[in-house]
């Protein structure tokens, strides 16, 4: 069997022919041409050619569960069921949530790879209850079941992926879309993403969110590690925010939106920890790690901007009011090298500087309006308001802590990319070489 290092360097395509493995050798003598990315290779492929971390997940919002499946963790990591368990309730939390919190109680239904408490290098999969299944067995049922039970969505809401989704897959209704696209799906991705926390965690790495701005109530000050770490303790949470008097402003602005009919978005900051320099690469457009992380989090629901550091206020300053100065203290950090600031968000040249890392997101305000806006009927094409089902009204905190997920699965990914191993142990090894060579720069 092939080591991952070797895996990844073969697939990245970034070296000589003759560090290819015999089988891939053979394949090219035997009339495969071209470098790089696997499928030139079509006839030797041993592996999934990009990535060594894969995930993805499954389920509609009111089907019977939903799946998430992450392969490529080592082997040999210890895996705490209750921190899993501890993930998925952050996420449902937060002030401003429907109905339907109430009704769930996500915990990770572990079914294959990790066995004795350690992960085992075999595919993971989890399943997630829904609860509220047994509400809807006869209106979304997998067999035809009966039409009159079904519940169709009259009118698409603006800005729901209900129209887009609808043309798109050639449905008469978006029952089928808003099953999806919903932000339901976010809690297998906080299942899988808490795994990928506990191994940055091995590496001294952690990833922890907090809410800067809830519709127009924003924090004025930057939020330090230790008081997103203590935030993330708490055990009654309300908008997530690190200044008490700001998170009051931000429950009146949600306030005011359930008053109202309406809804609130607003922005979070995911905050990486003990992230060493040298993660991603400028050597690629596809391998920095700033644009992972950007796509990482703009594919969460109703995310629809993103920023590294201080990226969007930085446009409009000089580059000497942006740009971090360097100093180096010998025992600093991971080299000795240091930072008169961090408006650079841990990452410069789409490769992590040892800094902290800073991801914002920025979230538009929930379509689902209880005072609803205009649209169209789907059978009749005549105007009618748009459809109301239950709903959240903000989800900033929630989607902060989906983040924390991604960011979490982006710099597993990226660190497994660079430091390989089939076990925690090896993978280890590798890394604690890396930081000696940091130490000794
Ligand atoms: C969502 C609508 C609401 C939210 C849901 C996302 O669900 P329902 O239609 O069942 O009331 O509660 O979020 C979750 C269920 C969750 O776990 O976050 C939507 O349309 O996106």
């Amino acid at each position: 069997m092939l080591g991952r290092a070797w895996r990844s360097r073969y697939w990245t395509g970034r070296h000589s022919n003759n560090l290819l493995p015999p089988a891939n050798r053979v394949a090219r003598t035997n009339g495969s041409h071209g470098e790089g990315r696997g499928t030139e290779f079509a006839g030797a492929i041993l592996y999934n050619p990009i990535v060594m971390l894969r995930y993805y997940t499954a389920g509609e919002s009111h089907g019977e569960a939903l799946m998430a499946f992450l392969s490529g963790l080592p082997a040999g990591l210890a895996v705490d069921s209750a921190f899993i368990d501890r993930e998925l309730w952050r996420r449902q939390q937060g002030y401003g949530r429907g109905g339907r919190m109430k009704i769930e109680r996500d915990s990770a239904h572990v079914l294959s790879g990790i066995r004795h408490g350690k992960t085992i290098g075999s595919p993971i999969s989890i399943l997630l209850e829904n609860r509220d299944w047994k509400n809807w067995q006869e209106s979304l049922p997998v067999g035809a079941g009966e039409v009159a039970k079904h519940k169709p969505v009259a009118s698409p809401r603006p800005g729901h992926a209900d129209l887009a989704g609808a043309l798109k897959y050639n449905f008469p209704e978006a029952r089928y879309v808003l099953e999806r696209a919903s932000a339901r799906e976010s809690a297998a991705r906080v299942a899988i993403g808490a795994l990928a926390k506990l191994f940055l965690r091995a590496l001294g790495i952690e990833v922890l969110s907090h809410v800067v701005a809830v519709g127009g109530s924003t924090l004025g000050a930057g939020a330090s590690w230790d008081q997103i770490e203590a935030l993330s303790k708490k055990n009654d949470v309300l908008l997530n925010c690190v200044d008490a008097r700001v998170e009051e402003a931000m429950k009146e602005t949600v306030d005011h939106a359930l008053r109202t009919g309406d809804s609130v978005g607003g922005i979070f900051e995911v905050a990486a920890h003990g992230v060493p320099p040298g993660l991603g690469t400028y050597a690629q457009w596809d391998e920095r790690l700033d644009a992972r992380l950007a796509a990482a989090v703009m594919s969460l629901q109703a995310v629809k901007g993103v920023e590294i550091g201080t990226g969007i206020s930085s446009a409009g300053s000089p580059g000497s009011a942006v740009h971090d100065e360097i100093g180096y203290q010998k025992e600093h950090g991971f080299s000795g090298f240091s930072r008169s600031r961090n408006n650079a968000g841990g990452i410069e040249g789409g490769v992590s500087n040892g800094e902290e890392i800073r991801v914002r997101g920025y979230l538009k305000p929930i379509s689902t309006l209880r005072r609803p806006l205009q649209s169209v009927d789907f059978r009749t094409r005549e105007p009618l308001k748009a459809a109301y089902e239950r709903s959240d009204v903000c989800v900033v905190p929630a989607a902060g802590v989906a983040a924390e997920a991604m960011v979490a699965l982006t710099l597993a990914a990226c660190a497994l990319d660079k430091f390989g191993g089939d076990s925690m142990d090896e993978t280890l090894r590798n890394f604690e070489g890396y930081l000696g060579q940091l130490r000794n720069y």
